[in-house]
């Protein structure tokens, strides 16, 4: 059995979005150290929040005979223990929405406008973050065209973005959601204040992140970042272990390309000191390896060019 240890001495960074040019500094910081920060003065209202939040208790809450009315979760509905499609399991109960797809029609309007309601505002936070990256990273761009190269593709109407529900029941510390990396550009994350994310620094060493503040988003960069900012920013292995007699319920809204978009190196970040370290592919290429693999396989080096 592989060893582990689990260490609890590196505080997530807040960034306070409310000042972008100390915010911008911060994010880059965090994306290259640690793959996860937090944000706070986000803007997403406190209403469309809380409306979502209650309406996903109130789905976790129903009997599972109902629950399974909205399954099976290939390609989006709910599911409960399998994750993906290859034996995955794990303590944790979902609901994997497509804003696009025709499956949210099987849920109550109230529901439905809470869920739509809370992708546009978070999908506008996600898209505010990635304007925010791309002035860090390259610098202040009067040229729109450049200065939103990745929320545009967030922005598509197209683009292939999900939301998740999760529910982890009260546990003595059994994984909820085995380790893996998220494939997709960049991943917001709610959850209700009972801890239970973990984040890997180095293999085999784990550190919960705390919820709090509660108010904040928790923000990791995905694998498509990772090699969009050609291995500057990490995308970091992450797994979901509740210790609690409470349970946890999370909300992610996985930022997503369209599935023919190409993905590569961002300009000017391949260089001749430090070549482009992936080729170029698109986003359903890449979801296609994802998804036919198991949660904890690497993928990003299905793509290297080293
Ligand atoms: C991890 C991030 C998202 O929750 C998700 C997951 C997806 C699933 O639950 O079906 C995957 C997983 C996630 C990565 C590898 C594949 C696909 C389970 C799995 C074994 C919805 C996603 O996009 O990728």
């Amino acid at each position: 059995m592989k060893m582990e240890k689990i260490r609890d001495d590196i505080e997530v960074p807040i960034i306070d979005l409310s000042n972008r040019s100390e915010a911008s500094k911060q994010i880059i910081k965090a994306c290259e150290e640690l793959g996860f920060f937090k944000v706070i003065n986000h803007g997403v209202p406190q209403e469309i929040i809380s409306q979502i939040e209650e309406e996903a208790r109130a789905f976790f809450s129903k009997p599972g005979s109902e629950k399974m009315r909205a399954g099976p979760p290939n390609p989006y509905g709910y599911g409960c223990k399998n994750i993906g499609l290859k034996g995955d399991v794990g303590e944790v109960e979902y609901l994997l929405l497509h804003p696009n797809s025709p499956f949210l029609s099987t849920h109550s309007d109230h529901f439905r406008c809470a869920a739509m309601g809370y992708v546009e505002a978070v999908k506008k936070l996600a898209c505010e973050i990635l304007d925010v990256m791309v002035e860090g990273l390259v610098g202040p761009d009067p040229n729109p065209k450049r200065s939103s190269v990745l929320s545009r593709l967030i922005r598509d109407s197209e683009s292939d973005s999900i939301l998740r529900f999760n529910h982890y029941p009260p546990s003595d510390g059994r994984i909820g959601f085995g380790e893996h990396t998220d494939p997709q550009i960049l991943t917001l994350l709610r959850s209700n204040g009972a801890q239970g994310l973990q984040i890997s620094v180095e293999d085999g060493v784990w550190v919960p992140v705390s919820p709090h503040p509660h108010s904040a988003f928790c923000v990791n960069v995905g694998d498509v970042l990772q090699v969009m900012t050609n291995g500057r920013f990490m995308s970091v292995r992450h797994r979901v272990a509740v210790q609690s007699y409470k349970s946890r319920m999370s909300m992610a809204y996985f930022a997503a390309p369209p599935l023919h978009a190409t993905i590569g190196c961002l300009p000017g970040l391949a260089t001749a000191e430090k070549p482009a370290l992936f080729r170029s592919f698109s986003w359903g290429e890449y979801k296609e390896a994802a998804f036919t693999r198991r949660l904890g396989d690497s993928r990003l080096n299905l793509f290297t060019l080293l």
